[in-house]
């Protein structure tokens, strides 16, 4: 089952490489594409994300460039995405891409939707790679 990891950005350059690296770390061993959904960010975060979407296939960008917002943005990564499952994370680097796997699996168990959680067990504000602020 491809995955498509939508990650909504406004303002995000100076993540975008960090956020590439860690999902593709997180997904070796699992097929996925990334698409980062840019409001045509003043930071320039969509030409980052093409630069290196130049480099690595794996990597998609949307820029948008009107109707801007965080919730269109997503539905708009999905409507665009390839994989037979789909995955929302923040660019901020608050949230761990290693969980990514884990919540695949639940899907290959018969789960319709997962969502990872900061209140469920085993779900915390751990300082892994961002600032400790994980959703
Ligand atoms: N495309 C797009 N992305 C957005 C927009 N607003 C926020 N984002 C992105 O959505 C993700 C979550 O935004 P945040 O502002 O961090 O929201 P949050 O994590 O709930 O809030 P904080 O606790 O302040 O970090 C980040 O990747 C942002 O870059 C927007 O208007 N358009
Ligand atoms: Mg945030």
């Amino acid at each position: 089952m491809k995955l498509s990891v939508v990650s909504p950005t406004f303002n995000e350059a100076d993540n975008i490489p960090l956020l590439v690296e860690q999902i593709g770390q997180a997904l070796s061993h699992i097929d996925y594409e990334i698409l980062i959904v840019d409001d045509n960010s003043p930071d320039l975060t969509w030409s980052v994300a093409e630069r290196i979407s130049l480099i690595n296939p794996r990597v998609r960008v949307v820029r948008r460039m009107c109707n801007p917002g965080l919730g269109s943005a997503v539905i708009d990564g999905f409507s665009a995405a390839q994989g037979e499952a789909v995955a929302c994370i923040d660019a901020d680097l608050q949230h761990d891409p290693r969980i990514l796997p884990k919540m695949l699996e639940e899907l290959y168990e018969g789960s319709d939707a997962v969502v990872g959680s900061r209140y469920v067990d085993g779900g915390g504000t751990g300082q892994l790679y961002g600032n400790g602020e994980g959703d």
